[in-house]
């Protein structure tokens, strides 16, 4: 009975001893660059997203579809807009689109219409100089995925598709305000750089 207390000292001294010496430390530092790092990506990596489903021309505003084989009404769009360092992410979900099939997609300068030409030609970080309202640009030196935000996608055979890129550059406000869907993958050469044929569909993003 009188030396029990005194062995569990000792014993505790012991452990509290060699936990301050070695364990302790380390541990904490640890801890303390976890959370570091734990709030850097809440403060940075949390992107916008702008959810919607795809309706015919004049039933709705978000998503619209102008061509109901390739983006059936129903089909839903996910867009996530991530802005860091200079450089901007975007990142395409759709889901209930025609199977197996190329689609272009590109970043345009304005919002979604009941016209398919609404959406205005594509966003350029550097604007071409030679293009015009009735001549976009397709000079390849403009009209190209490092200017332009590209998005092509092949959907799987349930009609699904993800597509991202990521460019050097950000947004100017309110100049960037959709995301079109087209008939084919996008061309590259000389006069018809950043085409992809007829526009299936657009969804209205404020990027
Ligand atoms: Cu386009």
């Amino acid at each position: 009975m009188r030396t029990a207390p005194f062995a569990v000292g000792l014993a505790l001294t012991a452990l509290l001893a060699s936990g301050c010496a070695d364990a302790e430390p380390p541990v904490v530092e640890e801890e303390s660059a976890a959370t570091d790092d734990a709030r850097g990506i809440q403060a940075t990596a949390s992107p916008s997203v702008t959810a919607s489903t795809f309706l015919p021309p004049g039933e709705g505003t978000g998503a619209i579809t102008y061509d109901e084989t390739a983006v059936p009404e129903g089909a839903t769009s996910d867009v996530q807009v991530r802005e860091q360092d200079g450089q901007t992410s975007v990142r395409f979900t759709g889901t209930g689109l025609e199977a197996d099939r190329d689609f272009g997609a590109h970043v345009h300068t304005r919002p979604c219409g009941e016209d398919p030409a609404d959406a205005g030609p594509h966003y350029q970080n550097e604007v071409d100089p030679a293009a015009t309202e009735d001549e976009p640009s397709t000079d390849p030196e403009y009209a190209n995925p490092e200017n332009e935000v590209w998005l092509d996608f092949t959907t799987d055979e349930s009609g699904n598709a993800v597509s991202e890129a990521t460019v050097d550059w950000e947004f100017r406000e309110g100049e960037a305000r959709s995301l079109v869907l087209h008939e084919h993958h996008t061309n590259t050469g000389e006069g018809e750089a950043g085409t992809a044929g007829d526009r299936l569909a657009c969804v209205s993003v404020d990027f």
